[in-house]
């Protein structure tokens, strides 16, 4: 009972064959204090894909054998065992092989001798044991399904050889996908064993360059428990990964996905293997809810145009004594061809017919692993053809000679064809990269069919390799249409532009905060991992997705600007009418009494002063700026002159009143015009040496706000300008103390009160002005100067000459010189 039932026909070079015919082995319980019982095939289903590999490897001996061509004048034979998928069993199969014996019957002994190589394993768990075990008879074996990377090592694995691609490249083509569709966080499931171990570990190397990030990683547990598979559901469920990528075979899968349907967990979109994603057997009507959509890479198929009819051949009554073939029966009809007491099932008639429909076994569609047993089986046959014709110094060993024709191995490298398909291995024994992107759709009745949308060449440039219809498929979770989004599996959803990514500590890079640029750094990139400094000159707009243009701010014609232009006209008009009203009324008696040639001088020096106003509107330039402080300084320089002059000659007159003192004489109007003028000329002579050593210059502020431009005049020398308005108050201020001294005066119609009055207002003015010049903002220090401006103007106006043109207009009869007099006199 030890031995599995397999196939054996004698040749003369046997090729061994080791397929999981069965599988989902329940592992006894070893705990030790027993005699372990053999761990046992039997009385398992069978498995009838392998089923079917092993019969095209039965298929593939027997077209050699025929074909006058290949192997002209020698035999194949075959030696069939099975692994149930398992790497002890396996090393029992091929130990058995080794030893010679058949399965058929134990008691004929095969010669060893002859085994010429094994094909297989399926699985990459056994094909290390068996290959390790075959190494030291330098027995090659050729693999069909055993894609792990860790067996491209020749150092520990010199005879193995596969028709299958490392799964280097399945690796890679999966974070290609991965990466295709901006699958940023998946979750990793795997079986137990070399195959899922090193798979899982060349995706996250391969990861490690991209920006996906694995949020859990989860194994099957083997053997399989209840509580083990739940707890994986559990972690599925509650990720936000809604990628799985897969990396099990269909034995684990199908214990999993049982439990998972039972779980009810859908939305979860797989990609997997090419182990998983060819597995027949999902393609049921009860999987579809859960494993529709599927996408993955599927090995490259070929096309075995006998393999249909063969596997016809297949019949119970034809074989009566292989087990083998009574239990496909049962797996597949569920009865019986020759009912014993073992199995309860009922009896067959033997006359059921294979057909399409027997799927697991009879699918001949799409041959992929089938096909690889195939092109293993022509490898074998090919190499061996060329060693037998091998001429002495032409053969491919050392000194170019041949092989013994007694000790024959299959050990160079071959390139032959297959129905016009070129097949070769490179150097590692390894065949040529390239997939199928296979996609799970519904089909017509509600069962899943296995479509093609793309492919994986590797041996095409880096990223060429991958080309996607994505135009037919069909994702997961949606039942019908073709055309639906791709499903979005990530940690973090991406961060628009203006903002950027802040990781999170401690966790995967995928997963990070949003955060928005802050102002003065844009981002203009979705997933921005940085905000970018805008560059001088420009400023973020409000998104922060874009730099700007900063905003050039100056005192312009907005409602400021209109308000101090027509204040200044005003000003420069009401000043102009009173000299109007003055020079018409020239002669009157408060014209004339009041030094009207002073009074004339004030008014001009008046227009000016609000005119000045005027220069400090408008965008700065090299000449307004230099005009702008020293115009108004020397302008109100003058104006304060003629007032002080005007102080002096009333002081004067009324000094005069007394006997011995003929001030006047000294006080002449050619000398007022003297005092003024030098007392003009000294605020001359100072913006002059402003203006010469260091000029006022229009100058780009970008310090007071970072997100605009203000124009302004930078003073050049702060001393100059504060000198200037120092020389203008002190003016000012000598005026206003005369003024003061003689405000109580009798006299003419006294001025001095007036002057006190208006010199107060002004003082006042720019005292206030001073706090405020230093404290506004940019564009707003020089509104505040010609506010200034204005109102001491405004403030001298009226103060001067509001009462005098009252009079002059309104009450012409108080102008009188014996009015004015009389008034005095009171
Ligand atoms: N490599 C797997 C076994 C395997 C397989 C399959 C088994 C692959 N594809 C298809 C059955 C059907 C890929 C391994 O273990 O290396």
């Amino acid at each position: 009972n030890s031995f599995q039932p397999g196939f054996f026909v004698q040749g003369d070079y046997v090729i061994g064959g080791i397929f999981p015919l069965h599988f989902n082995l329940k592992k006894p319980d070893l705990n030790g204090t027993y005699r372990p019982p053999p761990i046992d095939c039997n009385g398992h289903r069978l498995y009838p894909r392998a089923f079917r590999w092993a019969q095209t490897m039965r298929l593939a001996v027997e077209e050699i054998n025929q074909n006058p061509v290949l192997l002209p004048n020698h035999t194949l034979g075959y030696n069939i065992y099975d692994s149930c998928g398992y790497p002890l069993t396996g090393q029992r199969a091929v130990l058995s092989m080794l030893n010679g014996v058949s399965e058929e019957n134990s008691s004929v002994c095969t010669n060893a001798s002859s085994l010429l190589a094994v094909i297989g394993a399926a699985g990459s768990a056994q094909s290390i044991v068996l290959s390790r075990i075959l190494q030291p008879f330098r027995i090659p074996m050729i693999s069909y399904a055993s894609s792990c990377t860790c067996l491209s090592d020749r150092q520990k694995y010199p005879t193995f050889f596969r028709v299958i691609p490392s799964d280097y490249y399945q690796v890679k083509a999966i974070a290609r996908m991965l990466v295709h569709f901006n699958w940023t966080w998946v979750g990793l499931l795997r079986g137990d064993n070399d195959y899922g171990l090193f798979a899982a570990k060349g995706l996250l190397k391969e990861l490690q360059e991209t920006k996906v990030c694995v949020a859990y990683q989860e194994m099957i547990p083997l053997p399989y428990t209840h509580q083990g598979g739940l707890r994986i559901m559990k972690v599925m469920r509650s990720s936000t990964a809604k990628v799985v990528v897969v990396f099990a075979n269909e034995g684990e899968m199908t214990t999993f996905l049982r439990d998972y349907i039972t779980q009810n967990i859908t939305g979860i979109q797989w990609v997997g293997s090419d182990a998983f994603i060819s597995v027949s057997a999902f393609s049921e009507r009860e999987y579809y809810p859960y494993l529709g959509g599927t996408i993955g890479f599927g090995i490259k198929k070929g096309h075995i145009s006998r393999l249909g009819d063969f596997l016809q051949t297949v019949n119970p009554n034809r074989y009566p004594d292989n087990v083998l073939v009574h239990e496909l029966w049962e797996s597949l009809y569920g009865c019986s061809p020759f009912p014993s007491s073992v199995t309860q099932m009922p009896p067959c008639s033997g006359q059921e017919t294979l057909l399409e429909h027997n799927s697991a076994y009879m699918n001949t569609s799409s041959p992929r692993i089938t096909y690889n047993v195939y092109k293993a089986v022509y490898a074998i046959a090919h190499s061996l053809h060329n060693l037998l014709l091998c001429q002495p110094g032409r053969g491919p060993f050392q000194n170019k000679s041949c092989a013994k024709s007694n000790n024959i191995h299959p050990w160079q490298e071959v390139n032959f064809q297959i129905a016009g398909e070129e097949v070769d291995f490179d150097a590692k024994g390894d065949s040529v990269p390239y997939y199928d992107i296979v996609n799970w759709q519904r089909g017509s009745e509600g069962n899943t069919e296995f479509i093609d949308v793309g492919l994986f060449d590797g041996t095409k440039a880096v990223g060429e390799e991958l080309l996607i219809q994505e135009d037919r498929i069909m994702w997961a979770g949606h039942q019908s249409e073709i055309e639906m989004e791709v499903p979005v599996s990530v940690c973090s959803a991406s961060c628009l532009p203006g903002f950027r990514k802040a990781v999170r500590r401690g966790e995967p890079i995928c997963c990070f905060d949003c955060v928005p640029c802050d102002s003065g750094k844009i981002s203009n990139q979705t997933n921005s991992v940085d905000c970018t400094i805008c560059p001088e000159d420009f400023w973020s707009n409000n998104d922060r997705t874009a730099c700007i243009s900063k905003k050039v701010e100056y005192l312009t014609f907005d409602s400021l600007g209109i308000a101090l232009t027509v204040m200044s006209v005003v000003g420069a008009c009401f000043t102009l009418a009173v000299c109007g009203v003055f020079f018409c009324h020239r002669h009157t008696a408060i014209v004339r009494v009041n030094n009207s040639e002073l009074s004339f001088f004030i008014l001009f020096a008046l227009t000016l002063c609000f005119l000045c106003c005027l220069l400090f509107i408008g965008k700065p330039t090299y000449w307004s700026c230099m005009l702008r402080h020293t115009a108004f300084s020397i302008t109100f320089s003058l104006c304060i002159s003629c007032i002080l002059g005007k102080t002096l000659v009333v002081l004067a007159a009324f000094t005069a009143t007394r006997p011995g003192h003929n001030i006047m004489k000294w006080l002449g109007p050619n000398q007022q015009r003297t005092i003024i003028s030098s007392c003009t000329m000294v605020q001359v002579v100072i913006c002059a040496a402003w203006l010469i050593d260091v000029p006022p210059f229009p100058s780009r502020n970008t310090q007071y706000e970072r997100s605009k431009i203000i124009l302004e005049c930078s003073v050049g020398s702060s001393l100059a300008f504060w000198c200037v308005l120092g020389y203008i108050g002190l003016q000012a201020c000598l005026c206003f103390v005369l003024a003061f001294l003689a405000r109580k005066l009798p006299g003419n119609f006294n001025e001095a009160k007036f002057i006190t009055f208006s010199m107060l207002i002004f003082c006042a003015v720019w005292l206030a002005f001073i706090p405020a010049y230093i404290s506004s903002p940019g564009n707003y220090a020089d509104a505040v100067e010609s506010f200034a401006i204005l109102a001491s103007s405004f403030g001298l106006l009226f103060c001067l000459f509001a009462s005098k043109s009252y009079i002059i207009l309104l009450k012409p009869e108080k102008n009188t010189k014996q009015h004015l007099m009389g008034k005095e006199k009171k």
